[in-house]
Parts: C-alpha cells; structure tokens; sequence
C-alpha cells in the first residue's frame, strides 16, 4: 500500500516528537527495557534480526541523524558508550554491530533518532 515503503517498513510519520519511542519514553506503551539513565534508554527490538537486537535512543528529541546539532555532540557520544555497556551485558564479547538508519533510503522508520545494536550471530558484510 502507499502507507509502506519499499522495504516493506511503515512509512515515516510527521517529523515531530510523537513516535512509537516518545511512547515508550512516556511510559505510554511498553517496552523490554535492557538499560536506563538520565539521557537514554535502551530495549529490545520488537523485529529482532539477530539473537540480540536492542534499540538506543536518547531521552531529547532528535528526529534523525541528518538532523542532529552541534549541541548534540555529548548525547551522541553517550549513545554508543550505551551501546557498549549493553554489548557487554548481553555478552557479546566476539563482536557485534551498530547501524543509524536515516532516511528513507537508509531505511529508516521510526524518526527518533536511534541506534541498532546487533549481535549474537556472525553478522555478514555489506548490509543490503
Ligand atoms: O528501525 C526501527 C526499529 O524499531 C525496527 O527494527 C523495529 C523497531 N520497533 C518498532 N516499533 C517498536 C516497538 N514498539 N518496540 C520495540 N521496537 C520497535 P529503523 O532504523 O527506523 O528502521
């Protein structure tokens, strides 16, 4: 349907603060939360595509990385250190992956800027 992209995702919604993630920031709906602080939350994708897949946001708003500024700088960082204490947590000591989708053509669908942490299988290169 036109509602889809090609990839078969839903397409984006409007580019503000109302996503499936603002939910689950609110509390609005529930999540398999894996780590929490002041500035991000982390927890498991609902479409897994590996034994570990967790999804990394942070508590601002940013719509996608594109769209990311300069002021941004210590929460992006702080974003993969996340993603590090999570990959230990979840064991995964042998290597893992971080991918940001932005834009359509990254394949990106839900704009809350995010970061993918995937493991627990041997991953192949390149992605499609
Ligand atoms: O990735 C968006 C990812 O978010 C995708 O892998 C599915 C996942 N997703 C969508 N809704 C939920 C909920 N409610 N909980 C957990 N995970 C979810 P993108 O990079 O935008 O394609």
């Amino acid at each position: 349907s036109n509602n889809m992209t090609e990839e078969g995702k839903p397409a984006p919604t409007n580019p503000n603060e109302d996503t499936i993630f603002g939910k689950i920031l609110r509390k609005e709906i529930p999540a398999t939360v894996v780590y929490e602080d002041e500035d991000a939350l982390a927890f498991r994708d609902v479409s897994p595509q590996a034994p570990t897949h967790v999804i990394i946001i942070p508590k601002v708003f940013i719509s996608q990385l594109s769209k990311a500024k300069p002021e941004h700088e210590r929460v992006l960082g702080h974003l993969l250190l996340v993603a590090q204490k999570v990959a230990y947590n979840e064991g995964l000591d042998d290597g893992f992956r971080i991918v940001i989708n932005d834009g359509p053509k990254g394949c990106q669908s839900v704009y809350h800027l995010h970061v993918h942490l995937i493991g627990g299988r041997q991953l192949k290169w390149p992605p499609g």
